[in-house]
């Protein structure tokens, strides 16, 4: 028995890849570790690896996550530039017995030591789409995870009884140098435990830190929940009580999977989508809205599956 979930339509790639290692009985690390370098070498994502759009000094800067659900070990990079898989460079540090989260100038120092591949991040495209954000930020100054926000974060479960959880993004576009987000910060943007299951998220960064919404689903789904109801609870729950707090939630969208590789999705917007593949099921993508208490998930169409690369490879034109 083996299962990988990954958020967002531009997991499938990477997760096709997974699927056949997972299913040739490779580990959940190096399927986890492949199907997100996928996403980070694919230019057109804009908000993972390269391709990635900067901050607001115009630099890419990335961070990654990565976890090990059979004994918890945990690394993660904040802050990194120009180095191709930040996925990997977290996997190793998960590895160490200390100095596992590193940020800044010493993850690069760490990933430029250890000789990982140096890459420049800041592809054409995405100097075309912050000159043009430099232009309408005058008028509207919220940072927001822009329309369709591309954070990859997985969960597999390998035919061995291990899970590991993994994310890597470019953080929100324009951000402040030096801000990190959820998503290499263990508990929120991921969490796993092979003996119960994991998940991951994406969206606001900043409100899925006060959740702690990875970490939350994991503990509902050890207090016996299936991973669809841990889900929409943890989301629907947190999402209501932000709003009675401070009038406002930011989009929270997160996907789990347990140890038995039941699966769940939930998210507090309208166009999350996701991909899920499992020794009884090929990588498929879902797309997925909220009706009252239920997330309802429908297998996306051909077109839809055309029309979201469509939009994401279109031409660009400088304003
Ligand atoms: C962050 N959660 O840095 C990330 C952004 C994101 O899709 O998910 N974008 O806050």
């Amino acid at each position: 028995m083996w299962g990988i979930i990954g958020t967002w339509c531009m997991a499938e790639e990477g997760i096709k890849k997974a699927s056949q290692m997972l299913e040739n009985k490779d580990l959940a690390s190096d399927a986890t570790e492949a199907a997100i370098k996928e996403v980070e070498d694919y230019p057109y994502f804009k908000s993972v690896g390269y391709g990635g759009l900067p901050n607001e000094e115009m630099v890419v800067e990335l961070d990654a996550g990565f976890m090990n659900g059979d004994n918890l070990d945990f690394g993660a990079v904040c802050g990194l530039s120009d180095f191709a898989n930040p996925i990997s460079i977290a996997k190793q540090l998960s590895l160490l017995q200390v100095n596992n989260v590193l940020v800044g100038e010493g993850a690069n120092a760490y990933a430029h030591r250890e000789g990982f591949q140096r890459k420049n991040m800041l592809t054409d495209r995405a100097k075309i789409h912050y000159h043009n954000r430099v232009k309408t930020l005058a008028k509207d100054r919220e940072l927001m995870p822009y329309d369709g926000h591309d954070t990859v974060g997985m969960v597999a479960l390998d035919q061995h009884g291990s899970m590991v959880s993994g994310t890597s993004t470019s953080g929100l576009f324009m951000k402040k140098k030096g801000r990190v987000g959820d998503s290499p910060i263990i508990g929120s943007g991921l969490y796993v435990d092979s003996l119960i299951g994991g998940a991951s998220a994406t969206g606001l960064g900043e409100d899925i830190m006060k959740g702690i919404m990875s970490y939350e689903i994991v503990m509902r789904i050890k207090a016996g929940m299936h991973p669809q109801k841990a889900c929409e609870t943890a989301v629907f729950d947190f999402d209501a009580y932000l709003r009675s707090k401070k009038g406002s939630a930011g989009d929270i969208s997160v996907v789990a999977m347990d140890k038995q590789r039941r699966w769940g999705v939930a998210s507090n917007m309208d166009n999350f989508s996701f991909v899920v593949a499992t020794d009884e099921c090929p990588a498929t993508v879902y797309t997925t809205r909220r009706e009252g208490d239920k997330m309802i998930h429908e297998k996306a169409s051909k077109e839809w599956i055309d029309q979201y690369y469509r939009h994401r490879t279109a031409v660009l034109e400088e304003l």
